[in-house]
């Protein structure tokens, strides 16, 4: 017997079928965001990062051209098991021939070539708007500024990435997930919290009566509780957020887990949120001591986070997309780490026997509850996983990192 069928036997007898939590794992979409390629630079505009995130570092080889990213997306695609969507942002716009488009005037047409390239590989496209790093962004406002001229600028920009959300949908044939994230807010306590509330509020209602098919396109807020620069509040906040999603028809709220007070836990939020909406949206990342947006490991919040999707029966209602951007390291390597983990983590998940878990909680049997999870914790999961890797046609965990430094050699250190 291999070591795989010697763990497969092992997860039988707790009444796991690995087989089945493989298979099912292979048709799991998750959506690769592509800037961590290019510490959220995008194509569009020369200025820095800003809005409230950071990238910290400076090692060799981020993207510059549309073709350095997408060769590192192939790249990281060719490293990692699963099936992946793009998750693209409206600063990645590609134009042809001297041409420029603003945010405002964005086209389907800027983004062909990311069509081309999802459909190249089988993948569906989502899609963020853009609402940071531009001259626009008046005084560290968009969507909620007092600014009536700034306001309309960025809500023509989010019909255009409604627009362009419908396009992606219709060309890959898969509905595109649209996200609605502004780094809106004040450094210091403001005198007027509601009013800009109210603008953000009125704004996301003009992008969102931009005419779409529900079923192609799914608008989400995603809400957050701090920025840099951004410390004493941010307009879009959880409560805004949530009930925001909760009183539009067709609007999902967009849990990121570096949003949030660092004891607070989205693992515990997802079944909370899927009592009451059909759909949800997840950015997953890793935040050490603020939104510091760190590559995302298998570790314990990861894991339990990925655990509730499963076993609230809900794969089919939480769009799972990776959020996280770390210059200071490999970035083929932070991206393939975060892809991997994830995968990882809901690998886990489906090899975890939750019904008979919850019928110990449910008989009040929750000392032999806690014994049977710890139990779980030594489980030959590494056998499952290399398992699933290599029917995926991937690398295990030690042998890819040789193939990233080569990458790195020939291609990543000329880029100077
Ligand atoms: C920022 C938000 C947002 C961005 C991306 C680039 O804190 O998490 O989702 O990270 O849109
Ligand atoms: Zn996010």
């Amino acid at each position: 017997m291999n070591r795989y069928e010697e763990a497969k036997a092992m997860y039988a007898k707790i009444g796991v079928d690995t087989d089945a939590a493989i298979n099912k794992l292979k048709s799991i979409p998750l959506s690769l965001h592509c800037w961590q390629g290019d510490d959220v630079k995008g194509f569009d505009t020369e200025g820095p990062l800003t809005g409230g995130i950071q990238t910290t570092g400076n090692y060799i080889g981020a993207a510059r051209t549309p073709e350095e990213l997408m060769a590192d997306i192939d790249k990281v695609i060719s490293l990692c098991p699963g099936k992946l969507k793009l998750n693209l942002h409206a600063c990645y716009a590609i134009f042809e021939d001297g041409e420029f488009a603003d945010r405002d005037k964005l086209e389907p047409k800027h983004f062909k070539r990311w069509v081309d390239f999802a459909k190249e590989r089988e993948m569906g496209i989502d899609f963020n708007p853009t609402f940071f790093s531009h001259p626009k962004v008046k005084y560290g406002l968009t969507l909620s500024s007092p600014d009536e001229e700034t306001r309309k600028f960025w809500i023509e920009h989010g019909k255009a990435c409604i627009r362009i959300s419908q396009y992606f949908a219709e060309e890959t044939g898969v509905p595109c997930v649209m996200n609605i994230w502004t780094g809106d807010g004040f450094k210091d306590i403001p005198a007027d919290r509601m009013a800009p509330r109210m603008r953000y509020k009125e704004s996301i209602e003009a992008i969102l009566s931009e005419p779409f098919d529900r079923n192609k396109v799914k608008p989400c807020v995603e809400s957050k509780v701090f920025g840099i620069g951004v410390e004493s509040y941010t307009t879009g906040s959880a409560e805004f957020g949530l009930t925001f999603a909760a009183t539009h028809e067709g609007c999902l709220p967009l849990m990121d887990n570096g949003h949030y007070h660092p004891t607070e836990l989205v693992s515990d939020k997802i079944p909370a949120l899927l009592c009451f909406y059909p759909e949800i949206a997840l950015h997953i990342t890793r935040g050490v001591r603020w939104d510091s947006d760190h590559a995302v490991l298998f570790d314990d919040e990861t894991k339990e986070m990925a655990k509730e999707i499963v076993r609230c029966d809900a794969i089919d209602r939480v769009y799972m997309a990776l959020d996280f951007f770390d210059a200071s390291i490999n970035r083929i390597s932070a991206w393939t780490v975060g892809v991997r983990s994830w995968q990882k983590a809901m690998l886990s998940a489906l090899c975890t026997p939750n019904e008979e878990l919850k019928k110990l909680q449910d008989e009040n049997r929750l000392t032999e509850l806690m014994v049977r999870q710890e139990a779980m914790k030594t489980m030959p999961f590494g056998d499952i996983w290399n398992e699933y890797c290599k029917q995926c046609g991937v690398t295990d965990d030690n042998a890819w990192f040789d193939d990233v430094m080569k990458y790195e050699d020939e291609v990543l250190s000329k880029r100077v």
